[in-house]
């Protein structure tokens, strides 16, 4: 299996865009620019581009609280903003929720995003109802959901697999298992060791694929889509991956499980290998870092220089169709 070259080094663009995009959120929210709290998708990179690449933009997605580059990619690949994200966890009122949202709070339909919260899972019985929705009108649309190893602790978990099964809705689980939930190893809260296990008694197709492998995670993202598409019901995919950052600063992971991953396993590193096996030099790939880099700094300063929300509209949009007024 080999994907084009023009793809390959699309997907280089992207990845290495969602580094840029959270090294420099890190780094503001370091400074004290970027307000509340941050969960930073380093290493995870493969993971994001490979869903963007395939989810459109009258699909859905119910991103995690590592996915601010997923939902970047979604609003550059569909006619919506990139920097809107970036505004948005600055807290500015032109960010995509108009600095309401944040990175947990915060959403874009129109580019497919529907949005996160603050209760970890909870959006995968949400997912049902837009998959039955899709379902009953006839629509071959996909409803995905992207998930930590933690998250899948939830009693939702169970719930949902269930009823996308009986119902055969379409679901995407994306699983992103980073082997840690805040700091409890996968092994110490899940009995079955692998996650990807503890879907398949729902009786629908599972896969555990290598999340920091792009041309893996992309043509595992390809199938799963093409198979709810066709109407065929759910998908599970486990990508296995690891994150840099924990929830909080600090490092309590083992030193040679660290370096394994930052240098041998990096899914920034291992395309570069790809794409110089294919003959791309290394001054070709500098260039498109220089490139996406540029752009997030810009998007960082037009965060900086937008404005905060008013403070009269601080309980808008909180119902729809209903104002309510402030005290
Ligand atoms: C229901 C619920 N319990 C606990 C938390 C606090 N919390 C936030 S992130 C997190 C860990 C999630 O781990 P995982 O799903 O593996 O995601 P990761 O942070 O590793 O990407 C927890 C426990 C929460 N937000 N919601
Ligand atoms: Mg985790």
């Amino acid at each position: 299996m080999s994907i084009d070259i023009e793809v390959l080094m699309e997907l280089y663009r992207d990845m290495s865009l969602v580094r840029a995009f959270e090294l420099g959120l890190e780094r503001e929210f370091k400074r004290g620019a970027v307000p509340g709290m941050l969960h930073i998708g380093v290493g995870q990179e493969a993971t994001q581009a490979a869903l963007a690449a395939h989810l459109r933009a009258d699909d859905a997605f119910f991103p995690d609280h590592r996915c601010h580059g997923l939902n970047a990619l979604a609003e550059e690949k569909h006619g919506g903003e990139g920097r809107r994200i970036m505004a948005e966890l600055f807290g500015r009122a032109t960010g995509v929720s108009g600095g309401k949202g944040g990175s947990l709070h915060s959403a874009n339909p129109a580019v497919g995003n529907f949005g996160d919260n603050a209760i970890e899972g909870s959006f995968m019985v949400t997912v049902l109802g837009v998959a039955l929705a899709w379902k009953m009108r006839g629509e071959p649309r996909v409803a995905c959901c992207v998930i930590g190893d933690g998250t899948v602790g939830r009693g939702e978990f169970h719930e949902s697999l269930n009823m996308a099964k009986i119902w055969q809705l379409p679901v995407l689980y994306a699983c992103v298992n980073n082997g840690y939930a805040i700091s409890t190893p996968v092994a110490a809260s899940h009995a079955s060791g692998d996650i990807v296990d503890m879907a398949r008694g729902y009786g629908f197709p599972c896969k555990q694929v290598d999340g920091n492998d792009i041309e893996v995670a992309y043509a595992a993202v390809q199938e799963a889509v093409a198979h709810i598409r066709a109407g065929n019901g759910p998908y599970f995919l486990e990508f296995k991956t690891w994150r840099w950052q924990g929830i909080f600063s600090g490092e309590f992971r083992p030193a040679e499980e660290v370096r394994y991953w930052k240098e041998d396993h990096d899914p920034l590193k291992l395309a570069r290998q790809a794409l110089s096996a294919r003959g791309v030099t290394g001054a070709d790939l500098d260039r498109v870092d220089a490139e996406v880099k540029a752009d997030v700094e810009s998007w960082i300063q037009f965060s900086k220089d937008s404005p905060m929300p008013e403070a009269a509209k601080a309980v808008a949009d909180v119902y729809v169709g209903w104002e309510v007024k402030p005290r």
